[in-house]
């Protein structure tokens, strides 16, 4: 049956992605698309969209009654490198925004919240390699602070008050129909862009910085597949580590190089690195695919092949 679905934040890097998996899932006029500003031709040209700022609650509820929304993607956060700018506007968006969907939520205005988390929650204390789903946890950045705290909280609202509430800890999204803003992982897909246009490019991490990546579709798939479990199954309310690949910039271009012989990277590492650093290497996923079956399918040369491909064709 049709799930009517409003997604929050939807003209991002991975808001515009799922917008269009769910309407082909669900059908077009079943999500609702919305974010502070308009978006791509393709997200609003194909369904409904509205204006709307994440963190007014009464113009949320507004969307949810006027659509009968049952299920809440919250897809809009002011992402790591951004937030070490502003670290009170991250701190306001990225909390008051989750706090505004859990609230509906309980206030049974609507049945399930998705909400993303990310490897940011980690630090430089927590085990490097094959990160743990439950290990020490203590983030230096403002936004890997606000998904630590949002994954307290998302943990206390199912506990107390039964909210269906579903998290993954995205590692680095790498795609080519969005661009992704304020990241730290972003160097993961203007290499591509670059490669095309360019021939070369210049990487603001170091060779050597390896973090835990993902193609687009692989990301995409494990938000649909979690939010389609069955509730029973489901032992983390707090949020799932999510593995995927893992590389190093050099690595990258060691694969964009198998398809482009002739492109060049050099190396200036800026205030990004010391995020970087702070971050996991690879992610142990175990409970996801023990808990919802899940297994990425995108390796890195797999995903430079498609990348190309697809910004190729665009
Ligand atoms: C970022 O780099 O801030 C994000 C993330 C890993 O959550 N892509």
């Amino acid at each position: 049956m049709a799930i009517k679905t409003l997604i929050i934040g939807a003209c991002g890097q991975i808001g515009t992605e799922l917008t269009l998996a769910l309407r082909e899932k669900h059908g077009n006029e079943n999500v609702i698309a919305s974010d502070i500003r308009e978006g791509s031709k393709s997200l609003m040209s194909s369904g409904p969209f509205e204006v709307l700022d994440a963190t007014n609650y009464k113009a949320i509820e507004d969307i949810v009654l006027h659509y009968e929304v049952e299920e809440v993607y919250l897809m809009a956060a002011m992402l790591s490198a951004t937030a070490e700018k502003f670290p009170m506007r991250g701190w306001e968006l990225n909390m008051n925004s989750l706090f505004n969907v859990l609230n509906l939520a309980k206030d049974k205005k609507v049945s399930k919240v998705f909400w993303p988390s990310s490897i940011a929650v980690f630090g430089p204390s927590t085990p490097k390699f094959d990160t743990p789903q439950t290990t020490v946890m203590e983030p230096t950045t403002v936004y890997g602070i606000s998904k630590q705290t949002g994954e307290r909280w998302c943990e206390y609202y199912f506990n107390k008050y039964g909210v269906d509430v579903r998290s993954i800890r995205y590692p680095g999204l790498i795609s080519y129909k969005t661009m992704p803003g304020g990241g730290t992982t972003d160097y993961a897909v203007e290499i591509y862009h670059e490669a095309l246009k360019e021939g070369k490019y210049t990487s603001f991490l170091s060779e050597e910085t390896a973090l835990p990546m993902m193609f687009m579709d692989d990301a995409i798939k494990a938000t649909t597949s979690l939010m389609e479990t069955n509730a029973d199954n489901l032992t983390i309310r707090s949020s799932y580590n999510l593995g995927g690949i893992s590389f190093t910039p050099k690595k990258l271009a060691a694969s964009i190089q198998k398809e482009i012989p002739d492109f060049k990277i050099d190396y200036a590492p800026d205030f990004r690195q010391p995020i970087a650093d702070s971050w996991p290497s690879s992610i142990d996923d175990s409970q996801a695919q023990k808990d919802w079956n899940w297994k990425h399918e995108y390796d890195i040369d797999k995903m430079t092949k498609t990348m190309l491909a697809g910004l190729r064709s665009e």
